[in-house]
């Protein structure tokens, strides 16, 4: 394994036998700390901060952070105490950072090397984005995007559309947009982006604004250097720019979390998760060798809805050998994880099953 490390001060409750710590903005989940997990415990859940986090002082009265709502017909700022009295639901969705698997990328992507834990499944509490606009009269006329700004100050000297983090997301998404403050049912750690965080379940993780300020429906994305350049798919070698994707919709995806290395002969387990992203997830085969032959596997658990992981389960009978186990996950459009990753400058998005298996030294 991994060399010891320690938590950064805003992370300190984490658990630090569950994370790989990158760097002190970045630790991703031990892809052993899942197994058969429906929803990802706070303490295992990955981080990942552009800048460095705000003072844990900012949640000090929760209720009265507020974000400023514009683009709408009757614009104005709300505490959270008054999104509380607006309305309230719960979704389960899974927060992935638009880079997770980007360490299987050959030609050595830049940026934090996560392997498969820059992922977990959580439950969000908060009130739905379209209830808010809806008691404000309405999306204003020409808006094409969702604009969210995090609220970390901003160091002096630099150019701030250069480093802010401020993400535009298609009217779309409006459908399930919400401004949450808890996270598994606990005050959201604002180390998770407390008090108030920006939730698009079924988009990358950067599109999850932490410690949200101000939510704009504006006719244009914003042109941030987060937006316009970063994040942006492209060949390898090519320079980011706003008319490649950008890394909105998540796609299908599963990945084997259980046994990793070894195993007995006879009867084993073979655990796992998979998700589809932007759409629920249908189905889910393994193969024992490496994709030549494939079983379904089974769902484990109850269905927390579309934007929820599930675990599986394999029950498989082993003999002595070495085995190459990956997993291929299927979305309700019938969209299957691909082979092989698509190799892009900066190890965005990767879903594909090969690079994403483990080799089995059964004994
Ligand atoms: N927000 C803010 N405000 N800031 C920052 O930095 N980051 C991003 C998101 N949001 C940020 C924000 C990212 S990028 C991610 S992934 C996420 O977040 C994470 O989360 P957590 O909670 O885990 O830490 Mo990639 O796509």
């Amino acid at each position: 394994g991994q060399a010891p490390a320690t938590l950064p001060e805003f992370a300190a409750w984490k658990s630090l036998n569950d994370l790989i710590v990158h760097s002190a903005n970045t630790m991703e989940t031990r892809r052993d700390a899942i197994g058969s997990g429906v929803l990802t415990p706070s303490d295992k859940l990955f981080v990942r901060n552009n800048l460095p986090a705000p003072d844990a002082s900012i949640a000090a009265d929760r209720d009265a952070w507020s974000v400023n709502i514009d683009g709408v017909n009757n614009p104005r700022a709300l505490t959270i105490a008054e999104l509380k009295t607006m309305g309230v639901e719960t979704v389960a969705s899974v927060l992935q950072c638009s880079g997770n698997g980007r360490a299987f990328f050959p030609h050595g992507a830049g940026g934090t090397q996560w392997s498969v834990g820059a992922a977990g499944c959580v439950l969000w509490t908060g009130v739905p984005l379209k209830t808010v606009v809806n008691a404000l009269g309405g999306v204003a006329d020409g808006m094409n995007y969702i604009t969210s700004t995090g609220g970390e100050e901003l160091p002096a000297g630099l150019d701030p559309k250069t480093i802010q983090v401020e993400r535009s997301i298609p009217l779309a998404a409006l459908d399930r947009a919400m401004l949450v403050w808890e996270l598994n049912d606990n005050p959201l750690p604002v180390t998770h982006g407390g008090p108030l965080r920006m939730v698009i379940p079924g988009y990358y993780g950067v599109n999850n604004v932490k410690y949200v300020n101000n939510v704009a429906f504006t006719p244009a994305q914003t042109d941030t250097k987060i937006q316009v350049s970063s994040y942006r798919v492209r060949d390898i070698g090519v320079k980011g720019s706003a008319d490649q994707p950008s890394m909105w919709e998540m796609n299908v995806k599963s990945w084997v979390t259980s046994p990793l290395e070894t195993a007995s002969r006879g009867r084993t387990m073979i655990y796992g998760v998979a998700f589809g992203g932007s759409q629920a997830v249908a189905s889910i085969d393994v193969s024992l060798d490496g994709g030549q032959n494939w079983q379904a596997a089974r769902f484990l658990g109850p269905d927390l809805g579309q934007f929820a992981w599930r675990p599986f389960v394999l029950a498989a009978d082993l003999a002595p050998g070495e085995y190459r186990v990956v997993s291929r996950a299927t979305d309700s459009q019938g969209n299957s994880q691909p082979e092989n990753r698509i190799d892009n400058e900066r190890g965005y998005g990767h879903n594909g099953w090969k690079d994403h298996g483990i080799t089995l030294k059964v004994t």
